[in-house]
């Protein structure tokens, strides 16, 4: 494949809810789309950067400047065997893994559209139902917490995560533990504790979470290990996992049992897989976490989800939840029994809204090859 073009857009899509976490409050998403044309075909992605430099170092703006100004410029007219061959082409690039994973996801869309495949099995997927969870930000009160665990588990999702920090932790779970002792549950500290605070964290161990997702510094693997030397609930990495050399030093070092694969945090489907690999390699099960993205992003993390290591339900959940009206057609659903079935069609498996992405789009810009 030849690529053509690419085109970003920013769009601004406010969300149904705020979202807070212990690094803070979304009430308004900036959503990053690219759009790559290559040997005639479109293809699509999302570039999952905050908008603020808080869950990792990239914003919207960082990968505006990274995309035209280094991902454009390398990728443009260059032939490639496949998709998977871009990830070597933008090694020169350090970081930003978020602005590489955007543009390289649209490549997979078009490879995939080209060979008559859905993604997910181009990907090696095997899935055809992906389990799901829902992740829970803080809340103003922990009634609150406990009707919007009420409402998410009748819908049918299968585990529910909610958001801890300094404050809002060992109280909320007895509480969530206390009114609902069988379910499936998990917290996600964002980064929120250090070492100090091992005694505290240590009372989670009453409440038999499925994990304690990256308790410490985003950065840090070290002290995660010396963590779960002291910790019967299973740790599991997000932010400080960027690629599978990282993962398996997190895991041969105890740092973690369980990791959550971000595209955008590991630089495309060609890492993920890597990470994928190493995890499998070594009996610890993934999950695809998410980013709060649109339909864009939620397509490609279904079908990064069918690869059969991803064992435990995901971040991935519904388009409502976030979106009044999302910009896929269907809207991402789930069914009853908190699953969501996995498109056929070749490429993405959801149509790309043109005529409302265009509604909502604030800032655009096409670069083309020579
Ligand atoms: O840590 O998983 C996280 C959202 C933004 C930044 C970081 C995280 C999250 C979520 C939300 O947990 C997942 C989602 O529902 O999209
Ligand atoms: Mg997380």
């Amino acid at each position: 494949m030849r690529i053509e073009s690419l085109t970003l857009r920013e769009l601004r899509m406010a969300l149904r809810a705020p979202f807070e976490t212990s690094f803070g409050v979304t009430r308004e998403r900036r959503i990053l789309l690219a759009e790559a044309v290559a040997d005639g075909v479109a293809g699509w992605g999302e570039i999952t950067a905050g908008e603020g430099p808080f869950y990792g170092p990239e914003t919207t703006e960082t990968a505006w400047h990274v995309v035209r100004d280094f991902i454009a410029p390398l990728a443009l007219g260059k032939k490639l065997a496949s998709a998977a061959e871009l990830a070597a082409l933008l090694a020169p690039i350090r970081g930003h893994p978020m602005a590489k994973a955007g543009v390289e996801s649209t490549l997979w869309d078009i490879e995939a559209q080209q060979k008559g495949l859905p993604l997910a099995k181009l990907l090696g997927g095997t899935l055809e139902e992906i389990p799901c969870g829902v992740s829970l930000g803080i809340q103003p009160t922990v009634e609150g917490l406990l009707e919007k665990i009420e409402k998410e588990l009748a819908a049918g999702y299968q585990r529910i995560k909610i958001k801890i920090k300094p404050g809002w932790d060992v109280a909320v779970v007895s509480a969530v533990r206390k009114r609902f002792p069988g379910v499936k549950l998990m917290v996600d500290a964002n980064s929120a504790y250090s070492l100090r605070d091992t005694a505290h964290l240590q009372q989670l161990d009453a409440f038999y979470l499925m994990m304690l997702e990256q308790p410490l510094a985003w950065d840090d693997i070290h002290e995660h290990a010396k963590l779960q030397a002291q910790l019967q609930t299973p740790i599991c990495l997000d932010e400080s996992i960027h690629n599978a050399r990282q993962a398996r030093a997190a895991i041969e070092l105890g740092a973690c049992q369980i990791i959550n694969i971000k595209l955008g945090r590991v630089g495309g489907y060609a890492e993920a897989r890597r990470v994928h690999d190493v995890c499998r390699e070594h009996s610890v099960p993934v999950w695809c976490g998410a980013m709060l993205e649109s339909g864009v992003g939620r397509a490609h993390n279904i079908a990064l989800s069918t690869l059969p290591n991803f064992l435990l339900p995901g971040d991935v959940s519904a388009s409502r939840r976030y979106w009044e009206e999302d910009i896929i057609e269907p809207e991402v659903e789930v069914t009853p029994e908190g699953t969501i079935r996995v498109p056929t069609a070749p490429g993405l498996g959801f149509a790309v809204r043109r005529e409302r992405i265009e509604k909502l789009t604030v800032r655009r810009e096409t670069w083309s090859a020579s």
